[in-house]
């Protein structure tokens, strides 16, 4: 058996270290999670008390408590994720999911975290963000050997600081990353009252490249990808936030992708309360609808849930808003395109002109290739909504149970509260100085070239 004397002298000090024979016929339980929902809160049922985070499309890894150690068990697998309703992908994860199960401690528990390779090739896990012996930092090659297929290693630290933190591979990273090795890592504060918040929602922000038809990502995609997710959920498969209305509200995001995303929230204004460098003084924050998350950064923003309904919260780049259909399309507004699809037709049966008044593709509903989203597709209460992607939604009501995160449904407007058609004499709608008169039947026909191919 290790004792955590031999354990000292060895594993710690030198860093993260192959588990031994003796030492694996030891190993914690490797819980996995099989569904892509968002799994409730788990209360903490040892160790010192904290209010626990709602990993979005995703799940909390239970520990064991050894010897007053948290011991967690993660196993870097490959996995099927559901990334919405009608499409699957064929990723690399951790214990049954992409993203991996959220790891939640307490700032001064001391942890232990095996790790089980299970992909084809070397991997390891870096702790981003964390204050720990540089041994347990996780560079394959520079602290430590490649933790090569069917073997097991340990890292132990102290988790120093509270915070937002993330974990991923720093082992042939631009592979696994584009296949979804990543996972969440809280460090609740040592008192529960310090940060409280009555929700603490996390997710990551990823991206895939799966061609329509395929199940597995392009690695070598740098920019340009295709499927632009909340922890692996593209919408309409992201949960909505379900909040109770003047809850205290905390969001924090992670970004593992190639690009920036300013997220953004309706209704509401937030402050940035935490990156993943620690919390910032409250002398420090100002107000914001939008936030900017750069590539690895981690950003937490809180506000008090003050407006009933149902409110969009998504990236602002508006490509990141569109699924795998939405790409390589070109703009056709403007375009007559009489006879054209039946030209096109010939050469790509099923095939369907789109969006000569606009883009929007909410409202239809056309044949796909196998497996893949098409570009916008939720459907709302007053019809189809333009989005897919990285869009979700924060529903805020009255008198909800302290636990309860159930989808309540859309929200009830208020009657006279909602925009509506107007049928009446319309005031005057004066133009800009300098324009010509608007043609009476013309005014919708906008002409402009070039396509929708975009820059990341
Ligand atoms: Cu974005």
């Amino acid at each position: 058996m290790t004792n955590r004397r031999s354990f000292l002298t060895g594993a710690a000090l030198i860093g993260a270290g192959m588990v031994t024979k003796a030492g694996a016929a030891s190993l914690p339980e490797a819980p996995v999670q099989s569904s892509a929902a968002t799994q409730p809160p788990l209360s903490p049922p040892n160790g010192r008390p904290y209010n626990p985070v709602v990993t979005l499309n995703g799940w909390t890894l239970p520990w064991r408590m050894k010897d007053g150690v948290k011991e967690f068990h993660l196993v870097a697998e490959p996995v099927v994720r559901e990334i919405a309703p009608g499409m699957t992908a064929n990723l690399w994860g951790y214990n049954g999911q992409s993203p991996g199960p959220t790891i939640e401690v307490v700032e001064g528990d001391r942890v232990r975290i095996f790790v089980t390779n299970k992909l084809p090739e070397h991997t390891s896990v870096h702790w981003h963000g964390q204050r720990l012996p540089n041994g347990m930092d996780g560079v394959t090659g520079l602290t430590q050997p490649g933790i090569e297929p069917g073997k097991t290693f340990v890292y132990e630290f102290v988790a120093k600081n509270a915070g937002t933190f993330m974990y991923h591979p720093h082992a042939d990273e631009m592979a696994q990353m584009a296949m979804g090795m990543m996972g969440f890592w809280i460090t609740h504060p040592k008192d529960p009252a310090l940060h409280a918040v009555d929700r603490d929602f996390v997710f990551l922000l990823n991206a895939y490249d799966i061609d329509p038809g395929s199940y597995t990502p392009k690695i070598n995609t740098m920019t340009d990808f295709n499927l632009w997710t909340f922890n692996s959920r593209a919408f309409p498969g992201v949960d909505p936030m379900v909040v109770r209305r003047n809850d205290r509200v905390r969001i924090r995001a992670g970004n593992l992708t190639m690009t920036n995303h300013p997220i953004h929230l309706h209704g509401h204004s937030f402050e940035v309360t935490g990156t993943d460098g620690g919390w910032v003084r409250p002398s420090a924050r100002w107000p914001e609808v939008t936030t900017d998350i750069a590539v690895g950064q981690m950003r937490a923003i809180e506000f008090i849930a003050d407006e009933p309904g149902d409110w969009a919260f998504h990236c602002h780049k508006s490509h990141h808003t569109m699924n795998a259909m939405g790409h390589q399309v070109p703009t056709m507004i403007g375009v007559d395109h009489a006879g054209v699809a039946q030209k096109i037709n010939n050469l790509v049966p099923g095939y369907m002109v789109m969006g000569d008044k606009g883009g929007s593709m909410g409202e239809m509903k056309m044949p796909l290739p196998e497996n893949t989203l098409p570009m916008m597709t939720g459907d709302g209460p007053f019809g189809g909504i333009d989005m897919g992607g990285m869009f979700t939604t924060v529903k805020v009501r009255e008198g909800l149970a302290r636990n309860d995160y159930k989808d309540p449904g859309w929200y009830r407007h208020p009657k006279g509260t909602v925009a509506r058609e107007w049928t009446g004499e319309l005031p005057p709608s004066p133009r800009a100085p300098g324009a010509p008169p608007p043609k009476p039947d013309e005014a919708m026909n906008i002409k402009r070239d070039g396509d929708m191919h975009h820059q990341h």
